[in-house]
């Protein structure tokens, strides 16, 4: 019986494969409920006693070799064989994998930053929870104001709320550092309103703020020129139209010639020849105090845009609700090298 345990041992450490079947079938003959180490295991009480303890390590080891050889055998296989034992053709084409892209709202973000990049500004972001003071009475908004009312803003308690625009973070980067101030704020903005076709409750921003001495209008018109160029082409011209803001005194509502019809008219821009793309103004002079900067020293001008409708004005995008949805019929049609 000795010999025997001897000989299947030296047959465990000897047998090799290369299929996985063979593995198995290796298994059952050693392990298997007929097998040749199963049927040594119930031989063993035949053993005489004096022989008991040296027959019961050899079998002992003679099972978990051919064990060990089983699991080793296995894990070698299962990484070049098939489940039926057949081996794998390395040779064979990879399975496509198809490649993401960037969220056209991405897209249009990182070239509006770089457009300002280009000229000295700065990128600076804040929080989306904001308080009151940031959000609202820094920025000159009276305690009365509607913006400031529940159906407008979501709040969070009577002093925090979600942002309603990024200029939150404008005042932050005021409050934090000393003009020159050269900056641009892209960010997520909540706004209490039914979705449609031309409004969300949450949709994207950027807004730009240059403060130093001597700063005029004439700087602000001629760095939104600059911005509409480079953004819609380089024949687009600008126009502004007074407007009114809290925040910004005087203030003006930008538009840009239609690109369509070159201005002449058409149905995109309601035969006016041109479309809104953002509002601006000169910063009041109550905001520049409110965080900490001289208004006798320092003036600035702020502009603000929403990057949902810049993107739905350069790709005549008719629903803002497409750029929440996901599809990938829409989303694949705006593959970027970015
Ligand atoms: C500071 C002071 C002033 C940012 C400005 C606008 C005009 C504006 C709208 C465009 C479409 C918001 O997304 S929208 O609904 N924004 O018209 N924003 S001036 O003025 C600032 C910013 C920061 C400290």
């Amino acid at each position: 019986m000795l010999e025997k345990v001897e000989s299947l041992l030296k047959e465990v450490e000897g047998f090799t494969t290369s299929d996985l079947k063979a593995v198995e079938e290796f298994r059952i003959k050693m392990l298997g409920k007929k097998g040749a180490v199963t049927a040594l295991m119930g031989e063993f009480r035949n053993v005489p006693n004096e022989q008991k303890k040296m027959f019961g390590q050899k079998l002992n080891l003679l099972k978990s070799a051919a064990q060990e050889k089983v699991n080793l055998l296995k894990e070698e296989l299962s990484h070049t064989s098939t489940s039926a034992g057949e081996k794998l053709d390395l040779t064979r084409p990879a399975e496509f994998t198809p490649l993401g892209a960037r969220h056209p709202l991405s897209v249009v973000r990182k070239e509006i930053l770089d457009i300002f990049s280009r000229i000295g500004f700065s990128i600076s972001e804040g929080p989306e929870i904001e308080d009151d003071f940031h959000n609202f009475t820094a920025l000159n908004f009276p305690p009365e104001h509607p913006a400031r009312d529940m159906q407008d803003t979501f709040f969070i308690d009577e002093e925090i709320a979600l942002r309603t625009h990024t200029s939150s973070v404008q005042v932050r980067v005021m409050e934090n550092s000393t003009p020159p101030i050269r900056t641009v704020s892209p960010g997520r903005v909540f706004r209490n309103e039914a979705i449609s076709a031309r409004a969300h409750c949450i949709f994207h921003q950027v807004e730009g703020l240059y403060i130093d001495k001597g700063v005029s209008f004439a700087d602000l018109k001629q760095t939104l020129l600059y911005f509409a160029q480079e953004m819609f082409g380089e024949k687009t011209e600008i126009r502004l139209r007074p407007s009114y803001f809290p925040f910004t005194e005087p203030s003006a509502e930008v538009d840009v010639s239609c690109q369509i019809c070159n201005g002449k008219g058409c149905n995109v821009c309601k035969h006016t020849g041109f479309l809104e793309i953002m509002g601006c103004g000169m910063v009041d002079p109550n905001v520049l105090e409110n965080c900490g900067i001289d208004s006798n020293v320092y003036s600035g001008f702020a502009f603000g845009m929403g990057i949902e409708r810049i993107t739905m004005l350069k790709y005549q995008i008719n629903d803002l609700r497409h750029f929440f949805e996901n599809d990938l019929r829409f989303l694949n049609q705006f593959k970027s090298a970015y």
